[in-house]
């Protein structure tokens, strides 16, 4: 078994879901921040069969869009932080996915 990292854009997070649902795939969805934007985004983790990886992927990957996205950090690209903060443009998405090993997998 493995697990499944995948931190989408909020604005697919439904669909993406509702796919896993359509595909019993079994997730659980957390709100989550950006580092970097201190945006919300949201991420899923599914334990999955490895087997089943690859459907898992191709879904995240249809269901998941990059965007471009104007927002005011508050850490400079510079590695300042705060003082003149700026607007900047930059591409979010589709999703950041990890794959990780899973030693053991148990339901009480
Ligand atoms: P954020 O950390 O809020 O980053 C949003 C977007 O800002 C990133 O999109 C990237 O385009 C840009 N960005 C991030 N850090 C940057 C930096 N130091 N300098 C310039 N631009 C930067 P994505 O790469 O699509 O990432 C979307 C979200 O996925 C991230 O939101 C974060 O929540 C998560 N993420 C991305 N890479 C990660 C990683 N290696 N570990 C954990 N979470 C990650």
């Amino acid at each position: 078994m493995k697990m499944i990292i995948a931190i989408v854009q909020d604005k697919d997070a439904n669909r993406l879901s509702n796919e896993f649902i359509d595909a019993n795939i079994h997730a659980t969805r957390l709100s989550t921040t950006g580092g970097f934007l201190k945006a919300g985004n949201t991420t899923f983790l599914i334990g999955i069969e490895e087997k089943r990886i690859d459907e898992a992927m191709t879904i995240i990957k249809e269901t998941s869009h990059a965007r471009q996205q104007f927002m005011n950090p508050s850490l400079n690209l510079d590695g300042s932080e705060h003082g003149s903060s700026y607007p900047v443009e930059v591409q979010v998405g589709g999703a950041t996915v990890f794959v990780l090993p899973v030693d053991q997998f148990m339901q009480f």
